[in-house]
């Protein structure tokens, strides 16, 4: 944490772009972003909402280290929810199945994508202050207590943003 990178400005962004959007409707005060350490950058942040209220949703990301030191996400939180865990997609017995990633690393010059049928922060018990069209923030836990804080865009259930095109590491890729 010793040089100075200007990323700062986007962690203060992206909390300003959160408190506008929650509008006062949550009950319990806003985990304000911090910021996200020297290196780390995230880019398309989206939420899918559950297409049944009580069904949970999931957050998607592509998070890159450029920087020089290894970064561990250890655990993660979605505001306006009541928790959220780190999962990853798979098949087991042909049958598709999420289990917990208890941490994702990221060595200097990595890029990991959470994307539908892959890794995904899966958000338990989203408030209806977390609406389609609105916006939530996530807040990813580095090994060491740094935090990285960003906005995601919520989706109804089974939408993806406009140009979301899946990186190729499930099936479908050409
Ligand atoms: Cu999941």
């Amino acid at each position: 944490m010793m040089m100075k990178h200007g990323l700062n400005r986007f962690a203060v962004l992206a909390g300003a772009l959160a408190l506008a959007a929650c509008g006062g409707e949550t009950e319990a005060p806003a985990e304000v972003a911090g910021d996200c350490p020297p290196g780390i950058t995230v880019t398309d942040g989206w939420l899918s909402l559950p297409a049944v209220e009580a069904n949970p949703g999931a957050a998607y990301f592509t998070i890159s280290n450029t920087g020089e030191d290894t970064y561990m996400i250890r655990a993660a939180e979605v505001l306006g929810a009541e928790s959220a865990m780190m999962h990853d997609t798979g098949t087991w017995a042909m049958e598709v199945v999420m289990n917990e990633l208890p941490q994702v690393g990221l060595a200097p010059g990595d890029t990991a994508v959470f994307e539908p049928g892959g890794k995904h922060i899966m958000a338990m018990g989203i408030g209806a202050g977390v609406a389609a069209g609105g916006e939530t923030e996530v807040t990813l836990t580095f090994a060491g207590g740094d935090k990285c804080s960003f906005t995601v865009q919520a989706y109804p259930a089974g939408e993806t943003p406009e140009g979301f095109t899946p990186s190729g590491e499930g099936d479908d890729a050409a």
